[in-house]
């Protein structure tokens, strides 16, 4: 006998007025019915994102390091036959690399450890050609290990780019170069602390000095690297990192290096006929709307023309507007910004890259100084109940979220700003815990009276940033106006941006 036909038992058979009674049980089931009545949470829609994944989409923007014998060479890709002796950065420091990216806003450095010309900027144990033939430190540096160093002491996180194509390497091309790159993997995977993030490149195959050989060796981008194996390795010693590559599996090129995150930008991909170096540029600046796997974009692109120092591109390094632009072309469209930032020979980032970089952070500040939304009155067309009211967009609290009723695919949400006011940014954020389900959606303003759109767009997903021309409003309306599940909406903030 459970608890409930106890009492209703007992309670007739002590005859007890109907009223009163009735009142009993009403005591009794009411707990049970308050829990029932709870809101439950949305039902999480397709793909979702891993916890690394999570943790990556946080980031947001972070260093990239291009450093190794093209520095002293000027070249951008190293035939693979340079003499280590020709590396020798006279000032080499890893701190100011991590201050410069701290003091930028940056959220970690990804290194190229080896790159295509096959010098290793480590002592690996599996090859000759590194740092440890070379005068630097007479032999006995490392710069993973002095780069590790550099993040910890700056609270950056830490990332390693080992090029799959190695123009240096006799074996490359055949079997044994697999089981080389896979102990070069482990070196890295296991002597340098966490790493956050392994960047998988795309450029495969093609002349090169081979140990002597000087010939064309061509791979099959598709099966030659079995990389299946290679990202077992990956989530067997560094489970929290995430690998980067044409096609993922984790995090997904853009497609260019221009900077240019899609404006419809889907964080699904269709991975698993995808391989890194195959002819899927264009599409992967959107993504796959029906795509199985959770892959988010990443934007690389350098501050110079080039990925590696070339003293001429001194006068050439992008300015702190351009780089804000950069900015709102990529974290502003649902990526991440990997922003290439290349040493000189003295193995310091250059003055003008820094004073760039410094620059950028000030304007970005300055953009994203004045916010408006926070704590202001929001009411919303559908509501799915307690816990998930319109107010969670602008709480503060990324945890917290605004949804509306199942079955509910397009929805209005009114931020009250309580007196006209000048506005001219927005920032929407999707919890993409529970997948990514807006499809289309736009942004009206209440002005002289009447409602007035001012930007609308497809995809949301981890966030977007969008710019309009300056309104004075006293609300603000965003229109979710297709989505391919009820909206779930953690973050919503406005800006008013210095100039017009
Ligand atoms: C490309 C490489 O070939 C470039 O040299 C650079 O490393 C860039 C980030 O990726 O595929």
């Amino acid at each position: 006998m459970n608890i409930s036909t106890f009492f209703i038992d007992k309670l007739s058979k002590a005859a007890f007025p109907s009223f009163l009674r009735s009142l009993c049980l009403f005591l009794v089931f009411l707990p049970a019915t308050a829990m029932l009545a709870q809101v439950k949470p949305p039902e999480p829609f397709g793909p979702l994102p891993s916890e690394r994944q999570l943790a990556w989409h946080q980031l947001e923007y972070y260093m990239f390091v291009h450093f190794t014998v093209n520095t002293f060479t000027d070249k951008e890709w190293g035939y693979g036959d340079e003499s280590p002796s020709i590396f020798n950065p006279s000032q080499l420091d890893c701190m100011q690399w991590a201050k410069v990216a701290k003091d930028a806003g940056m959220k970690g450095i990804i290194i190229t450890a080896k790159h295509h010309d096959g010098f290793c900027l480590w002592p690996s144990e599996y090859t000759e050609h590194s740092v440890k033939k070379s005068p630097w430190k007479q032999g006995k540096g490392d710069m993973l290990a002095e780069l590790r160093k550099a993040c910890d002491a700056y609270g950056l996180k830490m990332g390693v780019y080992l090029s799959p194509w190695d123009r240096n390497s006799s074996v490359y091309g055949t079997a044994d170069y697999l089981a080389y790159y896979r102990k070069q993997l482990r070196e890295l995977l296991t002597k340098y602390g966490d790493i956050f993030e392994v960047w998988f490149d795309g450029a495969n195959g093609g002349d090169g000095y081979y140990g002597g050989a000087r010939e064309l060796r061509k791979i099959d981008n598709k099966t030659y690297y079995d990389w299946p194996n290679t990202h077992a390795i990956v989530r067997e010693l560094q489970p929290g990192a995430v690998m980067f590559s044409d096609a993922g599996p984790d995090i997904r090129w853009v497609g260019n290096e221009s900077g240019m995150g899609s404006l419809t930008n889907w964080c699904l991909l269709k991975k698993d006929d995808m391989y890194p170096g195959g002819d899927f540029a264009k599409i992967l600046g959107e993504g796959h709307y029906d795509g199985n796997y959770w892959v988010p974009a990443e934007v690389d692109v350098s501050i110079r023309r080039g990925w590696f120092y070339h003293q001429k591109e001194d006068a050439g390094v992008r300015s702190p507007e351009n780089l804000m632009e950069l900015y709102y072309s990529s974290v502003g469209r649902n990526s991440n910004l990997l922003l290439n930032v290349p040493p000189d020979r003295r193995g310091l980032l250059h003055e003008n890259d820094v004073k760039s970089l410094l620059a950028f952070k000030e304007l970005r500040d300055k953009e994203f100084s004045i916010e408006l939304a926070r704590g202001k009155k929001c009411s919303a067309t559908s509501v799915r109940g307690k816990g998930f009211e319109a107010s969670r967009v602008s709480d503060g609290d990324g945890e917290t979220f605004w949804a509306a009723k199942d079955g509910q695919t397009s929805a209005e949400i009114i931020i009250d700003l309580g007196r006209e006011t000048e506005v001219n940014r927005v920032l929407i954020q999707e919890y993409i815990k529970f997948g990514q389900r807006v499809e289309e959606y736009s942004v009206t303003v209440f002005t002289g009276g009447s409602w007035k759109k001012v930007v609308d767009g497809t995809t949301v997903g981890y966030k977007v940033i969008r710019k309009f021309p300056l309104e004075r409003a006293s609300k603000v309306k965003i229109t979710f106006s297709k989505a391919r599940a009820c909206p779930v909406i953690s973050n919503i903030e406005l800006f008013r941006a210095p100039g017009s």
